[in-house]
């Protein structure tokens, strides 16, 4: 047990913040042991504060205070403790000259100021800035930055920080030194600075106004050739942003710098956006078409930021969904506008429910703005992002695109320059639609996934159809009542033939329906025949749906609904229905039904692969087993298994002619069209190895060896591990491996379809990779892959019945608590759903969690999931 237990925060408790510092001036002396950090702070007394402070006091962790003065003064009786400066008694106005001594070379936190394969980077989002010098380290807190850079001119020829650079200079002992200067106020998580031997890639971009930005690109010498695809993207996102929501950029300039030790995917400082190097560098060589994807919605997220979360930020984290969940629904909007609309919205809807739904089910369940936290870094959760998104997909659905737009415009001008909350987002777009979003406020206010049952009713003589739907929400941590939400239901209704049925006088086919009521019923006249119900088309709420379809009706809808996403909703939940009945015991054999749904798939040749490739996957068993109770991950794992094995063999010809048909001889080319025939061709590939096919062997063995881009390559690798041709697997990823050793992007690949795979070994061959010469354990990529990829993907060996999974993964948290507690509580997130699991792996799992509570040296962060879990 911890010595002593950390304390909550609260929402209720938030205050103005008794001070405000407009000015910041930075000087860092970047050396090999240490760095000095010089800041000089204009401090004000906050007129609006509530209440009259006497005291200063700074933020500040893990600092060596060399000195302090208060205009000119050295202060002689400052309280410093290991979280804060208290400085008695100070002046309305004054200014502040701190000198901190800070080890970055030891820094392995990866928060604050660090070194990453020999260069420095900085990571400030959420409290790192208190790891670099004294500060009133809060988001409401505002201030103008000058940064001044001195480094060995040799080992750190470039120097970056936020804005503008404004000077810079040789000085004496072979150093140089740059200024930089951010003319827009900003809180203290969006600073950055790097400094490092990196080669620079250009472009640039004229605005809507006719300004022309710099573009830049900051990697290792050996990435230079990786830059393209993000320079490409960001310029899209610009172009985008402009035609979509009116937003231009500010500065002159704009950086990305890719470092390959990061905790996160990417940080949106200002003018300078640090990223994962796995989130931003690819070529065709290296990276497939999802990292491709991946880099393109994360270029764009971060680049979105500079309007929604910089120039607009947040008054506190609570409200850290106001940046995230409308900057992720911005990227969504994007990414549907690059490429499929419907396929990225499956995409989106499926981790959702696979991952949100599941967190929003469990002991960390929280508000998309919680109430209260420990430790800030274990909210950046797939509620605040996801499900924020969602709930601002909601106010768009509500308020139609060209009134969200006001609204958004409106947001953007009252607010810019100003740090503020989820409700005065919400309150803007109440007053330019004049709408009420009174009760919608809630999505913000309780936790937990509201649930929708649906019955209907035909009376055939008065030609009436009758919908009943009744919401209810589950009690979550601290919130045992919910009270209704505001939901809008996009629905339609088909007739016999497959035809939309008109919903009203006017004949729209198509109708959002405002659930505002526990219960609800609609009634639809003139109708000659029941009627198939269509619901939530497009996934439009956050919510579970309950409706007793059969599985003709399912079938129906595969083939008929005009709506892309539940088309491919209609062939999940057929598919659930054929699994869960198997491990029922209900049915024996798998329904010939669904193998005729996906014979169809296969030998249309009018339907767009994309969508295809997502038909045919099986509803994975993450998914699955989120629909169970007291789940018995083997059994799932088999009869899905089972399902698929029946459905590749029962498909074996069209398979191998759906791989035929989807090959190409063109240069790479990152196209939607292109992206779907690989994936399609791989979806394929993946199902006859799976089989033990033996001419899906030598296609895999054949598209490994000759494979133009890693897409391919990767596919064919990734085919071939997931079978029981071991031979060739094993020669696949030694030669894999020989090819890319020196290449951290595609090693962290390798181990992921090793870790990742139930035909690999299980912990035997994690355990393995974690020996591996490549594997590092101070490097949250590698750890991701292997440990953390084990316990996400690897599901039949994670959830071993003897708890050896489980144990494994408790060891190897507890060893990275101390190196890098954030890393270490993320791991934790799959022993927090102990509850939903078998008895015996209930108790294994939650015993794991209670020895990690036993140790004394418990980080705040892992201490906070860990509790928590158990309460
Ligand atoms: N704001 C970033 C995510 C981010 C959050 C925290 C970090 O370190 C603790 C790093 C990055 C984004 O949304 O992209
Ligand atoms: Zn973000």
């Amino acid at each position: 047990m911890r010595a002593s237990q950390p304390q909550s925060i609260y929402l209720k408790d938030y205050r103005k913040p008794p001070f405000l510092i407009d000015h910041v001036d930075l000087r860092f002396e970047l050396f090999e042991e240490q760095t000095r950090v010089h800041s000089r702070l204009q401090v004000r007394r906050n007129p609006e504060a509530d209440g009259a402070e006497r005291d200063l006091v700074l933020h500040g962790e893990d600092l060596e205070l060399e000195t302090l003065t208060l205009d000119g003064r050295p202060v002689e009786d400052a309280v410093v403790d290991s979280e804060s400066l208290r400085i008695s008694n100070v002046p309305d106005q004054f200014n502040l000259d701190v000198v901190t001594c800070i080890r970055p070379q030891e820094n392995t936190r990866l928060e604050g100021l660090y070194k990453s394969s020999g260069m420095f980077c900085t990571q400030c989002e959420a409290e790192g800035f208190r790891r670099i010098t004294y500060f009133l380290d809060r988001p409401d807190v505002m201030a103008c930055y000058r940064t001044r850079i001195e480094a060995d001119s040799e080992q750190y020829p470039v120097l970056l920080a936020n804005g503008n650079p404004v000077d810079h200079g040789e000085m004496e002992g072979g150093r140089h030194q740059v200024t930089w200067e951010d003319p827009f106020p900003k809180p203290s998580y969006l600073f950055a600075m790097v400094a490092g031997d990196l080669v620079e890639k250009r472009d640039e971009f004229t605005t809507g106004s006719g300004r022309v930005v710099d573009l830049r690109m900051y990697v290792e010498p050996r990435n230079s050739d990786k830059c393209e695809h993000a320079l490409a993207s960001l310029k899209k996102a610009m172009q985008w942003d402009e035609e979509v929501y009116g937003r231009e950029y500010d500065l002159d300039i704009f950086m990305i710098v890719a470092v390959d030790d990061f905790n996160m995917g990417a940080m949106e400082n200002k003018g300078l956006n640090i990223f994962n190097s796995s989130c931003v560098l690819a070529s065709p060589e290296t990276a497939t078409d999802a990292a491709y994807e991946r880099i393109e919605s994360i270029v764009a997220h971060e680049y979105f930021h500079n309007w929604s979360g910089n120039r607009v930020t947040c008054r506190d984290w609570f409200q850290l969904s106001l940046k995230e969940g409308f900057t992720v629904f911005r990227d969504n909007q994007f990414s549907a506008d690059m490429g499929s609309p419907t396929v990225q919205r499956i995409d989106h809807v499926n981790m959702l429910r696979t991952a949100q739904f599941a967190e929003d089910d469990g002991p960390m369940a929280h508000p998309v703005r919680p109430e209260s936290y420990i430790e800030i870094g274990n909210f950046y959760t797939l509620t605040v992002y996801e499900k924020g998104a969602e709930v601002v997909r909601m106010i768009h659905t509500l308020l139609g695109p060209d009134m969200f737009r006001e609204g958004s415009d409106l947001y953007f001008a009252r607010f810019d320059g100003r740090a503020v909350t989820t409700d005065d987002f919400v309150a803007t777009m109440e007053e330019a639609s004049g709408r009420d979003l009174g009760q919608f406020r809630r999505w913000y206010e309780q936790a937990g996934t509201p649930v929708l049952h649906v019955s209907d009713h035909f009376d055939a003589e008065k030609g009436v159809y009758t919908l009943s739907i009744e919401q209810s929400c589950p009690a979550t941590p601290r919130q045992p009542h919910k009270a209704p939400f505001h939901i809008p239901l996009r629905m339609g209704l088909l007739d016999s033939t497959g035809e939309p049925l008109p919903l009203d006088d006017i004949g729209n086919t198509e109708q959002v329906l405002e659930l505002t009521e526990s219960r609800h019923s609609y009634r639809f006249k003139d109708l000659k025949e029941r009627p198939v119900p269509s619901l939530l088309r497009n996934f439009s709420a956050p919510v579970k749906l309950d409706y007793a379809w059969s599985r003709d009706q399912l079938m129906f809808l595969v083939s008929h609904d005009p709506d892309g996403f539940n088309r491919w909703d209609a062939g999940q939940k057929l598919a659930i229905d054929v699994i869960q009945s198997m491990l029922e015991g209900n049915d024996t054999e798998v329904d010939e039904r669904l193998i005729e749904a996906y014979r169809n798939l296969l030998t249309d040749t009018s339907l767009d692969r994309a969508m295809v490739a997502r038909m045919l996957a099986l509803p994975g068993t993450a998914y699955l087993i989120e629909l169970t109770r007291d789940a018995d991950v083997q059994a799932i794992h088999e009869t899905r298994q089972r399902v698929q094995t029946t459905v590749a063999n029962a498909l074996r010809e069209e398979l191998l002619a759906v791989h035929m048909r989807n090959q190409s001889s063109e240069p790479y080319a990152f196209s939607a069209e292109r992206v779907a025939a690989r994936s399609l061709a791989n979806s394929a590939l993946s199902l006859l190895t799976l089989i033990g096919d033996e001419a899906g062997k030598d296609l895999a063995v054949e598209q490994f060896r000759d494979a133009p881009n890693m897409t391919n390559r990767f596919g064919a690798l990734s085919a071939l591990v997931n079978s029981p041709f071991e031979k060739e697997r094993d020669r696949a990823l030694e030669q894999f491996y020989v090819d890319w050793q020196d290449d951290p992007q595609v090693v962290e690949q390798w181990f992921a379809v090793q870790s990742g795979s139930p035909w690999m070994g299980g912990l035997k061959r994690v355990r393995e990779l974690l020996e591996h010469p490549a594997f590092d354990w101070k490097n949250p990529n590698k750890i991701r892959t292997v440990i953390g990829v084990f316990a996400a993907r690897n599901l039949v060996h994670f959830h071993e019945p003897d708890g050896s999974g489980y144990r494994f993964l408790g060891e190897q948290i507890q060893r990275l608590d101390a190196s890098n507690p954030q890393i270490a509580a993320g791991l934790a997130q799959p022993l927090t759903r102990w509850r939903r699991y078998a008895p015996r792996l209930r108790e294994s799992m939650k015993s794991v969690l209670e020895e990690l509570l036993a140790e004394p040296q418990l980080s705040k962060d892992l201490f906070e999931v860990v509790s928590k879990s158990l309460q």
